[in-house]
């Protein structure tokens, strides 16, 4: 059962940061309060000669309103006492980007192929989440194999998302696809 409390969300155990390294496209997303990130999403991990997890990421964007562009983004992450629970810190390539500071949970992974990544920026008074926003990520481009669904509509289920979730598609468009990285 759910009780939806962001203290008893389970995460990912014996997480394993050098095999979650690597890309990673976003296929689902559940947006949070002033959503930033709209579509076209790839993100990039990477573990420094530190041993500390970095990351860049892309996607699609509409800032002042109307101003449609792919943004590159960059992440540094810093480590807790559960391995899957990281701090993360976020800045964009531009300062007109969006930039903080967000948890950033590692729900499940198969390393292979599926990601279940959580994010809570504010935990209401009662212990839920009021403000969270969550990625499904792929290894695939194309999206999630048929086998990981199940999987991953459990996940959704246990950090009492389900249904809010929309699908992040790859189109290519706005120097932000699949096959335009750099
Ligand atoms: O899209 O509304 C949103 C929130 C996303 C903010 C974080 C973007 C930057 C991420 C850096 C790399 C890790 C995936």
């Amino acid at each position: 059962a759910q009780d939806c409390q962001v203290a008893n969300i389970q995460v990912m155990q014996n997480f394993n940061k050098t095999m979650y390294a690597g890309t990673w496209y976003a296929v689902g997303k559940k947006d949070p309060d002033g959503l930033f990130l709209l579509d076209n999403i790839v993100a990039t991990f990477s573990i420094g000669e530190d041993g500390k997890m970095t990351a860049t990421a892309k996607g699609r964007v509409i800032i002042l309103d109307n101003w449609e562009m792919c943004a590159e983004m960059f992440g540094t992450f810093e480590e807790t006492p559960e391995p899957a629970k990281f701090k993360m810190k976020y800045w964009g390539a531009a300062s007109y980007l969006q930039s903080g500071n967000d948890n950033h949970w590692v729900i499940d992974t198969d390393y292979d192929n599926y990601a279940i990544h959580y994010s809570c920026r504010v935990v209401d008074t009662d212990g839920t989440c009021l403000d969270s926003y969550s990625l499904i990520f792929s290894r695939h481009p194309t999206g999630l194999r048929a086998e990981d669904q199940p999987t991953v509509t459990q996940k959704k289920l246990e950090l009492c998302l389900l249904g809010k979730y929309r699908r992040v598609p790859h189109t290519g468009d706005f120097s932000c696809g699949a096959n335009s990285r750099s």
